[in-house]
């Protein structure tokens, strides 16, 4: 028989604890997260508060749509999923337009919220706050998860993480009921279950033959184009992107967010020619980019598909892109920095630079549009239309490359894309595959934040509006943004009349000559009122000076904007005359 030990009580070493709140913060830290977007309230208010007191930095909105969005971008712009924090239902459901549009957006991002209890849910019995947010975030994203014991917070994080950043990235959803977050267990415990993600991302290599295919075609090509996507700015592999686009020599069309891969100004940049090349390429390659509404499907008259169809190339990370639309003759499956290095490769020395009656009748046709352009942007109207105070932020742009531009808006969306050069890889932010309005603020504040660069959000007057409140958070945290509202006083234009002569005004009109202005004042930070171009220089150049929180009210000739911008053609119109 062994003999009983006994040790006195005051010898007895504490046992250390954890938590579920600490094992979630540590979960994150390990996998080098270190931003929180989020809102604080039931159950995760402490959370927030440990996650700042652990040193992790955390950026609290005053609504949840804005701290998803933030999260988005940040997943954009720095490759690791952004993570945004919420409480239950309301809060959760405000966080899940963020995150359904960073799905759609191809962004990794990690939407975290608190949950009520499961038995009272599931029998629904009417919680505080009771949803089955599990059940209801699962279509809107790429996966979802939830945890119920604190030893399986490292498992969840982990999963999350990788779901977020491999193969095609997205939103995922990770639900933590309020009951997780108190639970303790062995802090040795604790800290072995915790996982470090290896090579969230990995690599997937293209098939030789694959690869082949595609320099074999691009080889035959009269009329040849390259069509830059926003995947192809979020792989950052810029030098390879540069190198495939300048050994081929073939001309290149960015998308809206791929701007600045390449500098707008670059030579073999066929923007200003679009509708020209679209229509006459005889081979296309997608490199990033989805055949979507975006760029007409592929078919139509956008194609000149009356001429006879083009030949694809597309390079994705998503076998099941291909042939979403029309036929893809080369698919290229893989991560696009292995795919791009390996078409580098495969070019060879002798690669025929494309015909140059192609590379001539663009370049004729750019020069053509870019001096037409040149003399509209030098026209200073009274007021300001959408150009000419566009030319004054295109040239703060080019003064500051590195500047990071979000844009949102119809006419504002429109005009800006085609008129501000970009000149550096992942500068543009903006309303992506939905062409969502609400992203301004919540974009806004993730470029400054996880970049200190200067931001300047180029907003209509309409756009705004869906996110505007978070100037106070730009405020809070003296963050170097310039928002610039387009105001043409209201959606669109501000000429619209209410034909039933009631004192209402028309749906899409605001009050007139709203002074957006003194909304940032409010809260301490800088308000311009610029009604001429040169006010509107000076007030940008300070802003971008001084790094102060400022909002320029650019007031915009209210019947300068079109209906719908230049996507008219999707606004169903009615037949019936009344
Ligand atoms: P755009 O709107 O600029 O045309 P899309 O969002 O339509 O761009 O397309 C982006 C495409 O890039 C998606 O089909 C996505 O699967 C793909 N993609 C995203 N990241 C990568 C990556 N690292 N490697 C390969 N493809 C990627
Ligand atoms: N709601 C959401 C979430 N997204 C949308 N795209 C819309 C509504 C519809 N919509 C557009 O597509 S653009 C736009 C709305 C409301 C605003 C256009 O007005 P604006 O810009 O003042 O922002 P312009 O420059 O005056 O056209």
């Amino acid at each position: 028989m062994s003999a009983v030990l006994s040790i006195p009580a005051k010898d007895i070493q504490p046992r250390e604890l954890t938590d579920g709140f600490h094992l979630v913060i540590d979960a994150l830290k390990l996998n080098d997260i270190d931003t929180i977007f989020g809102l604080p309230g039931i159950p995760v208010t402490d959370l927030c508060r440990m996650a700042q007191a652990e040193g992790m930095r955390v950026i609290s909105f005053r609504h949840e749509q804005h701290a998803g969005n933030a999260a988005a971008a940040a997943g954009f712009l720095t490759g690791k999923p952004g993570i945004c924090l919420t409480v239950s239902a309301p809060g959760f459901l405000n966080g899940l337009t963020a995150l359904a549009n960073a799905t759609t957006n191809c962004f990794p991002m990690i939407l975290i919220s608190g949950s009520s209890e499961r038995e009272i849910v599931d029998l629904q019995q009417g919680d505080y706050e009771e949803m089955d947010q599990l059940a209801i975030a699962k279509p809107l994203c790429k996966a979802a998860y939830r945890v119920l014991h604190a030893e399986d917070i490292g498992v969840g994080i982990a999963r999350a993480i990788r779901a977020a950043v491999s193969g095609r990235p997205g939103g995922v959803y990770l639900d933590l009921p309020a009951k997780l977050f108190a639970q303790t267990m062995d802090a040795e415990a604790g800290r072995n279950s915790l996982i470090k993600v290896v090579d969230p991302a990995p690599k997937q290599i293209p098939a030789p033959d694959a690869v082949k295919r595609a320099i074999d075609l691009l080889k035959g090509a009269k009329k040849p184009l390259i069509l830059l996507g926003k995947g192809a700015a979020y792989a950052q592999c810029d030098a390879d992107v540069r190198a495939l686009i300048e050994k081929t020599g073939i001309p290149y069309l960015p998308m809206s967010m791929a701007k600045g891969l390449l500098p707008d100004t670059h030579v073999q940049s066929a923007a200003a020619a679009r509708s020209y090349v679209l229509q006459e390429a005889d081979v296309v390659m997608l490199v990033g980019a989805r055949l979507n509404w975006l760029l007409s499907h592929g078919k139509g008259k956008t194609w000149a598909q009356d001429k006879g169809p083009k030949r694809f190339i597309q390079i994705d990370i998503s076998p099941t892109e291909i042939d979403s639309n029309v036929a893809i003759e080369a698919p290229l499956i893989g991560d696009i920095g292995s795919c791009v290095a390996a078409l580098v490769a495969g070019l060879g020395t002798n690669f025929p630079k494309p015909p140059t009656d192609w590379t001539g009748a663009i370049a004729e046709r750019k020069d053509k549009n870019l001096s037409k352009m040149a003399e509209t942007l030098a026209k200073r109207p009274s007021p300001m239309n959408f150009h000419s105070a566009l030319s004054v932020i295109r040239d703060a742009v080019k003064a500051r490359p590195d500047a990071i531009v979000v844009n949102e808006g119809a006419n504002t969306l429109d005009f800006a894309r085609s008129i501000v050069d970009m000149y550096e890889p992942r500068k543009r932010l903006d309303v992506g595959t939905w062409g969502i309005m609400g992203i301004g603020m919540g974009f806004s504040v993730a470029a400054a934040v996880t970049t200190g660069k200067p931001v300047i959000a180029i907003e209509g007057d309409s756009a705004f509006g869906f996110s505007g409140m978070e100037v106070e958070t730009i405020c809070r945290y003296d963050l170097p943004i310039c928002v610039i509202v387009f105001n043409n006083n209201g959606v669109y234009r501000g000429t619209d009349k209410n034909p039933s002569g009631h004192s209402d005004v028309a749906p899409t009109v605001f009050v007139k000559n709203a002074r957006y202005d003194k909304l940032m004042e409010a809260f301490g930070g800088v308000g311009i009122n610029a009604t001429t171009a040169d006010e509107l220089a000076k007030g940008l150049a300070e802003a971008i000076a001084s790094g102060k929180p400022t909002l320029i009210n650019a007031v915009i000739d209210e019947a300068a904007g079109t209906e719908s911008g230049r996507i008219s053609s999707l606004n169903p119109q009615s037949a019936v005359k009344k």
